[in-house]
């Protein structure tokens, strides 16, 4: 026992605290048998460093931060006590000689590194990509010959929000993913959306500086609903299509799960023939593309902040493991570079699915969470130069600057050069630079002639031969060989320019076919998105431009956008394109599909049929759908063996998918004031209006007794039996979008 005494003014104090309670409760002291160090996760063992003779480099294996069970100093040196600094006397100054306590707070002091500049807020999580092999006609790549399984980690983000802002704010998504092949690590650093903003990155950071917080106030946070932005993308008609997207639902999705994924650019494959395709890479996935309504979105940045990343880690962690194939819309690689009048070269255009759809090559499946959030998701560093033999870059221009921005944001964000080396950034595939040196260098590297060519490492390491020398000469390889070869194209001789093809000048054409392709309910979705951003804007100019901007997609919207702010509607830009055929594959309505991991609210209370209720969350778990059982406490319900989830007052509608009424009273149990508004109405009143299906146990009474009209769209009564088969025939159609439009 440690005792700490000072002239009889401080109580003794021991270091081992007091005796705890009897073993029935429980424990309120420390664990005190130590527990083994965790498993190291396959993506931490070290870069394989190759010395010119193959021997080990005497490198440290691993890179697991807990490897014994006591604490140390960060050099292994065991410590009694990491709770008291060295002093003078237990109430004198401290000494300047306490080595642990200035290594403590030294390290404390540097714990947080600068957030990513864009896509600052993410989540990400382990996996495995399986090919199915179909891709080989097209591309050489290792990773989608047939079977070929490759590990994956995912890293989802929203782009304009610092690092602890809200998930379900309105705004693009980034879906970027590493492959750790055979051949190398393959980025695909791509966002939900198939079109960008801009056409050349040089106009990122103006872009960028428009939407991110107003340099005055730092507001608002997250948001697109500002003048800045609006004043850019008003001005900058490029960005008419991209900003569609963003007002349209897919600004809002409903899970990270639920969401397409799209490598944007356009790549150029590349054949074991030698022969070249180009080709744009789309994730899809299993679930489905859904979305949040706005009211949910708003909700859920107040009551659930951080829902897309809970719900990304609920659903592996209970084993609906989220899972995506990857897709090919080809083209042939022609010296136009363009499809069906689409310049492919030009990042604020889509080729409709209708023109070249989309074949499955692949599937990805998430499967583990990250073992440590810093280490893992903040760490990860993607690159689009990051390529394998197989697939290269084209010449879009806002492909070729961000070739150059995502290694050099790294040398700040991650402190130098030798980010590649982190555990989460290593290759799977061995090892042979010939980068030496710098800031936090982990590799041991053996030999004296990092360059080529040399003879003091016996030429190590080696490239093919026909490499190096004048230049002149082509080395003897052929793609599929595994060396990575750039793919021979032709540069046309030109003048230097800076100027813009005349192809890249339709801005209007493709974000009228995204208004003419949605469905009535998304396309009203649209017209409050736009109202709501607009209002938002204190310059009437500004609002006044960006409806000038819509009446050249559609004189419609203009007109709706217009009304809702009280304005007159503008003259248009430009008139807008009169044939354009919609993409009915851009639809979100109208399909159905898995329910995996959805959740359905149960509202119970003490006098519910308890049997039934159980026999309704077995039926629900049984499809895969998550049951959240709302009682009026916390705890059992009842002497029942149920338990309570949540409890009316910390429920909120946004956290399920569709809601089953199994209470007998209807608003019994809430401690909050409820002002004349019970709880359970509030949330059957969000649920209905969400157009969220809505579940009785018992008769339509049940129902009504909670204000929902009998045959409301979207609604069913009946015994425990009747209820699983229809609720999952209504979640698989995400929502009731018909009770909406028959309401208005
Ligand atoms: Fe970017 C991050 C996606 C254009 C510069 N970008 C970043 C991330 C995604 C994208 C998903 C987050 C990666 C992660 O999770 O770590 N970016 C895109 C897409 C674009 C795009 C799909 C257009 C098609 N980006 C783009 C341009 C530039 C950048 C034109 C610069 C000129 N992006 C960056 C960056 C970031 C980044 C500054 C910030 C953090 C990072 O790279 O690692 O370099």
């Amino acid at each position: 026992m440690t005792t700490h005494q000072d002239n009889g003014l401080e109580a003794e104090r021991t270091a081992t605290p007091p005796t705890g309670p009897s073993s029935e409760q429980p424990s309120v002291t420390e664990p005190t048998e130590p527990r083994p160090p965790l498993p190291p996760s396959p993506e931490q063992s070290a870069p394989a460093t190759v010395t010119p003779t193959g021997a080990p480099t005497g490198a440290d294996e691993t890179a697991v931060g807990q490897q014994g069970p006591d604490l140390t100093t960060s050099l292994g040196t065991r410590l009694r006590d990491t709770d008291h600094s060295l002093k003078a006397g237990s109430r004198g100054p401290l000494l300047l000689q306490d080595h642990h306590l200035r290594e403590k707070i030294t390290h404390f002091d540097h714990e947080r590194i600068p957030e990513r500049v864009v896509h600052a807020r993410g989540a990400g999580a382990h996996g495995e990509f399986v090919a199915y092999g179909n891709a080989a006609g097209v591309t050489c790549a290792d990773f989608l010959a047939e079977g070929v399984r490759t590990p994956v980690f995912v890293r989802f983000s929203t782009v304009l929000g610092s690092r602890g802002s809200a998930d379900t704010v309105r705004d693009t998504r980034g879906f970027a993913t590493k492959f750790y092949t055979r051949e190398g690590v393959f980025d695909l650093v791509g966002n939900n959306m198939p079109v960008f903003f801009i056409q050349d990155g040089i106009k990122f950071p103006d872009i960028i500086h428009a939407g991110k917080p107003h340099p005055d106030r730092e507001i608002p946070q997250a948001q697109s609903a500002h003048d800045t932005f609006w004043d850019f993308v008003s001005l900058h008609t490029e960005a008419q299509h991209h900003t569609m997207w963003n007002m349209s639902d897919r600004g809002i999705p409903r899970s990270f799960r639920m969401m397409e994924g799209f490598g944007v650019h356009t790549f150029r494959l590349q054949d074991a023939d030698g022969s070249t395709t180009l080709a744009k890479l789309h994730w899809k996935p299993r679930l489905g593309v859904h979305s949040l309504t706005w009211e949910e979105a708003q909700l859920a940045g107040g009551v659930d902040p951080d829902f897309h990343r809970r719900d990304l880690y609920d659903a592996i962690e209970s084993g609906a493991c989220p899972e995506w194939e990857l897709g090919l819309q080809v083209f042939p690689d022609t010296e136009e570079q363009t499809f069906e009048g689409i310049d492919l070269l030009d990042p604020t255009k889509m080729v409709p699915e209708e023109l070249a759809p989309v074949q499955p090559v692949g599937r990805m499946t998430l499967t583990g969470t990250p073992t440590n959030f810093f280490a893992e998701v903040e760490q990860v560093a993607f690159h689009v130069g990051n390529l394998v033999p197989g697939i290269d870059v084209t010449d879009d221009p806002l492909m070729q600057v961000r070739l150059f921005s995502y290694v050099d944001t790294q040398l700040t964000r991650l402190g130098g050069p030798n980010f590649n080396q982190l555990p989460i950034n290593r290759s799977h595939a061995p090892v042979n630079d010939m980068l030496r040196d710098g800031f936090g260098q982990q590799a041991v590297h053996g030999g004296i002639a990092p360059y080529r060519p040399n003879s003091l490492d016996g030429g190590c390491p080696f490239v093919p031969p026909g490499s190096g020398g004048t230049g002149a000469e082509t080395p003897q390889v052929t793609p599929g060989e595994g060396w990575f070869v750039e793919t021979p194209r032709e540069v046309p001789a030109s003048r230097k320019v800076r100027a813009a093809p005349a192809s890249f000048a339709d801005h209007f054409t493709q974000a009228r076919l995204f208004w003419l392709s949605m469905t009535s309910v998304e396309q009203d979705h649209i017209v409050a998105a736009y109202t709501f951003e607009l209002g938002k804007c204190y310059e009437s100019a500004i609002r006044e431009r960006q409806l000038m901007a819509l009446g050249a997609i559609d004189g419609s919207l203009a007109e709706r956008v217009a009304e809702g702010l009280g304005m007159p509607v503008p003259e248009p830009v430009e008139q807008p394109a009169a044939d354009v055929a919609p993409s009915p594959a851009l639809r979100q309505v109208g399909e159905e599909w898995p329910v995996d991991g959805r959740k359905v609210g149960i509202l119970v209370d003490t006098g519910s049929d308890l049997g039934a209720v159980a026999d309704l969350r077995d039926g629900l778990l049984a499809v895969g759908v998550v049951p959240l059982v709302i009682a009026p406490t916390g705890g059992p319900v009842g002497d029942s063996e149920l338990g309570a989830d949540r409890t009316y007052d910390t429920v909120r509608s946004v956290e399920m998918d569709g809601l089953l009424l199994a209470n007998s009273a209807s608003d019994a149990g809430s401690s909050a004031p409820d002002h004349g508004r019970s709880p359970v109405a509030l949330l059957v009143d969000e649920v209905y209006r969400q157009a969220k299906p809505i579940a009785a146990l018992g008769g339509e009474e049940v129902l009504t007794a909670v204000g929902v009209a009998p045959g409301t769209l979207g609604t069913v009564s009946g015994d425990a039996d009747d209820l699983v088969g229809p609720m999952v025939g209504l979640l698989a159609r995400h929502r009731v979008w018909d009770r909406l439009t028959d309401a208005t």
